[in-house]
């Protein structure tokens, strides 16, 4: 027999994981959470890439229930967020309901019995009364498509599958791409390999990162006087918003962080024709802005040369540009992204009438405030479509849609319904509210990214600030949600007999 539980939650990063605290702080206990890895962590297990950290100050970048407490670094590396992970699991408890190793591969809404019917990689079967999928946007790699590609000899791997065997110690390094994880990267690999080719297709806006760590006195704040900490998060993330948001709005509201961005370029790269090369021709904010203070003086080492030029094909040995020059490559690091704006795949999900999520989405995901959607009965998300903070820490987002969907599952209970939708109406007033605002964004002028479809849809980053989605996030389940029809052959989800008895060991 199929193993029930009460709350499915797909993917062990920060969004299953403090859904999973949430869950259990609410008493719900017949939960587990499922990872297709063999560890939690999510992007945070997956990058290990050298230089990988968060440039976002992690005391901001934490969740408000167990905040990063460090009292010396402000911008931790990958190792010490996944052990603030590993710390927040087994604090709170758990690790008894790790389900890894385990892919979740399809979902099935059966409508008779009013539960979710889960398929997972190892075969085994469960069903569950909601399903909470926290599976992220940054975690499916996007390998570039280039001619060639196939017949490199030499190590090639994407920065979210970091080679550890493979050292590039006086080494000839190509590397594809220019976000935020290239920055970080690259300084890294100036420092130990022969000669690093940059491969630039779009540059980069770049701020400054300053104060890697704190002074005496900040230190000595965080660690003894009460208060401190909180008076120092709350002060990052009103900050980030007052100064970001702003810059994420047509028109004049961008120009003075533009300012700072191009007087960074300007201090760090003397040379004016990398200067010009490293000038991004799209509006600041259209994509990612990216903060960094050793990017750029990498690019002007002498073992360092950045490629402007289109990319051709790829040899044995040599990446080929469109102008017919030819450079030796030893190893390729791809940090060409994610293939962020398709939301869940490659679940195969079935809502209400059999209908195939994915088909739904053909056009773009979108969903009522990235967490719920009319045809999917008690089917929550995380970081869904349009949720990426662009101006601050996307736990707070997270957070946000943890408090919604318990809210949810709550009134759902309460109102002795089977399962719970948003209504058409919610949704449609929510997505007409999304257009408007989106419309008023940098982002539908941006070019190609991670923020939008192919087709030029933007569909991941969320139009407004951290405190502004806390507020819609905060309206009544009953103005929302409604009831879906009842199903036909009676079954009672509600039944506490079957929702927190029966706990499926990991
Ligand atoms: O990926 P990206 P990323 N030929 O999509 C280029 C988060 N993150 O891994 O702009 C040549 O930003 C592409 O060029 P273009 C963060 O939210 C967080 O760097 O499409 N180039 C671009 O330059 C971030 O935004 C942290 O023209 C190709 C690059 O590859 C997100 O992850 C740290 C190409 C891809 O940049 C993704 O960042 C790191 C091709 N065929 C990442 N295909 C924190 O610190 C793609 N490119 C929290």
């Amino acid at each position: 027999m199929d193993a029930h539980l009460r709350v499915a939650v797909i993917g062990a990063g920060f969004g299953g994981i403090g859904t999973g605290v949430a869950l259990l702080r609410h008493g719900i206990r017949n939960i587990a959470i499922f990872d297709k890895a063999t560890e939690l962590g999510g992007v945070w297990r997956d990058n290990t890439y050298p230089g990988c950290n968060c440039d976002v100050p992690a005391h901001l970048y934490s969740f408000s229930f167990a905040p990063y407490r460090d009292p010396a670094v402000r911008y931790p590396g990958q190792p010490e967020i996944l052990a603030y992970l590993h710390d927040v699991v087994e604090t709170f408890g758990l690790t008894p309901y790790l389900q890894l190793n385990t892919a979740i591969i399809d979902a099935r809404y059966d409508e008779p019995d009013s539960i979710w019917r889960l398929s997972t990689s190892t075969g085994r079967q469960f069903t569950a009364d909601h399903v909470v999928f926290a599976v992220g946007m940054l975690h499916r790699p996007k390998l570039p498509v280039i001619d060639g590609l196939d017949e490199f000899t030499g190590p090639i791997f994407h920065t979210a599958r970091w080679d550890h065997a493979t050292d590039v110690t006086g080494r000839d390094v190509a590397v594809i791409g220019t976000g935020a994880s290239a920055v970080q990267v690259i300084p890294r690999l100036a420092a130990s390999s022969r000669r690093v080719t940059v491969y630039q297709r779009t540059p980069s806006w770049v701020l400054p990162k300053p104060g890697y760590d704190f002074g005496a006195a900040t230190r000595w704040a965080l660690k003894y006087l009460p208060g401190a900490h909180r008076a120092y998060r709350w002060a990052v993330a009103a900050a980030a918003q007052t100064v970001l948001w702003p810059v994420m709005v047509r028109g004049w509201s961008r120009r003075p962080v533009e300012l700072l961005a191009r007087a960074h370029l300007r201090r760090q790269v003397r040379d004016r024709t990398l200067r010009q090369a490293l000038t991004p021709s799209h509006p600041l904010g259209a994509k990612r802005i990216l903060l960094s203070d050793d990017y750029y003086p990498a690019l002007t080492r002498g073992n360092v040369e950045l490629v402007t030029t289109g990319i051709e094909s790829i040899s044995e040995s040599a990446i080929r540009t469109v102008d017919g020059l030819t450079r030796p490559a030893d190893v390729v690091v791809c940090a060409t992204g994610f293939r962020a704006t398709e939301f869940l795949a490659p679940i195969r999900i079935r809502g209400r009438g059999g209908r195939l999520l994915h088909e739904q989405w053909a056009a773009g995901a979108e969903a009522y405030l990235g967490t719920a959607l009319p045809g999917f009965p008690n089917l929550f998300m995380i970081a869904g479509p349009d949720t990426f903070n662009s101006a601050g820490s996307n736990i707070a987002i997270k957070e946000s849609q943890i408090r919604m969907i318990l809210a949810a599952m709550r009134w759902c209970e309460e109102s002795g319904a089977h399962a719970i939708e948003p209504s058409a109406a919610a949704m449609a007033e929510h997505q007409r509210w999304l257009r408007e605002a989106l419309s008023r964004t940098v982002w539908p002028d941006g070019g190609p990214s991670w923020y939008r479809t192919e087709a030029g849809r933007v569909v991941a980053p969320w139009p407004g600030t951290a405190t502004e989605f806390d507020h819609v996030a905060r309206r009544d389940p009953a103005t929302v949600f409604e009831p879906v029809p009842a199903p036909q052959v009676a079954a009672c989800p509600a039944d506490d007999a079957r929702r927190d008895t029966e706990v499926v060991s990991a």
